[in-house]
C-alpha cells in the first residue's frame, strides 16, 4: 500500500516537471525575434490543410503569394480551388507528400487557358509520357511544373493571368480525374 502511495506521488511530481517543462518551451518560442511569429502562423498552415477549403494554402508577402499544394499517393491534392489577384506574382510549391516514385505515382501542376477542354486535354497528355505529359508545343498551358515522385518539391513562379476561372489538373495519365481545381483570378 505504502509503495502504491510512493509511485504516485513520483507520478504526481513527473507530470509537474513535463508541464512545467512544456510551458517554458512556450515561452521561448514566445521570446524569439520577429521571424518567430511568422513561424507561429505557418503553424496555422496545419489547421488549414486539414480544412481544404478556398482562399487556403495561400500567404501572402512582399507582394508574391504563395501557394502551397500538395499531391498525395491516393491521388488527391489539397487544394479544389486557389485564388490571386490579376498581375500578382505567384509562386506556387508542389510537394508531393506521398512515396511512390514518379513512374507509379507522379504529379504536376498544370494550369490550363480559359475554355480548354480539360478531358481532351488530358487525354493527348496522356500520351506525351517522354515529356513528362505535357504534349509538345500545346497551346493551352500557361505554366506547369516538373513532374514529381513521392517525397520530393518542387516551385515555379509566375504572374497571375487575366481575371477569370481555369483549370488546373495533374497530368499524370487518368490522375486528372481527381487531380483537378479551379484557379481563381480576381
Ligand atoms: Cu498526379
Amino acid at each position: 500500500m505504502k509503495n502504491i502511495q510512493r509511485f504516485l506521488m513520483i507520478l504526481a511530481t513527473v507530470v509537474f516537471v513535463s508541464c512545467g517543462d512544456e510551458k517554458k518551451e512556450q515561452e521561448t518560442i514566445t521570446i524569439g525575434e520577429e521571424g518567430t511569429v511568422e513561424r507561429t502562423t505557418t503553424t496555422n498552415t496545419t489547421a488549414r490543410d486539414t480544412a481544404g477549403t478556398t482562399a487556403e494554402g495561400t500567404t501572402r508577402q512582399k507582394g508574391v503569394v504563395q501557394v502551397n499544394l500538395t499531391g498525395n499517393d491516393q491521388m488527391q491534392f489539397n487544394l479544389k480551388e486557389i485564388r490571386v489577384k490579376a498581375g500578382e506574382t505567384v509562386r506556387l510549391t508542389l510537394k508531393h507528400v506521398g512515396q511512390l516514385p514518379e513512374n507509379a505515382m507522379g504529379h504536376n501542376f498544370v494550369l490550363l487557358r480559359k475554355g480548354t477542354d480539360v478531358v481532351d486535354f488530358a487525354t493527348k497528355a496522356a500520351s506525351a509520357s517522354q515529356n513528362e505529359y505535357i504534349p509538345e508545343g500545346a497551346e493551352q498551358v500557361i505554366v506547369h511544373t516538373e513532374m514529381i515522385g513521392g517525397g520530393e518539391e518542387t516551385s515555379i513562379e509566375f504572374t497571375a493571368p487575366e481575371a477569370g476561372t481555369y483549370d488546373f489538373i495533374c497530368s499524370f495519365p487518368g490522375h486528372y480525374i481527381q487531380m483537378q481545381g479551379k484557379f481563381i483570378v480576381e
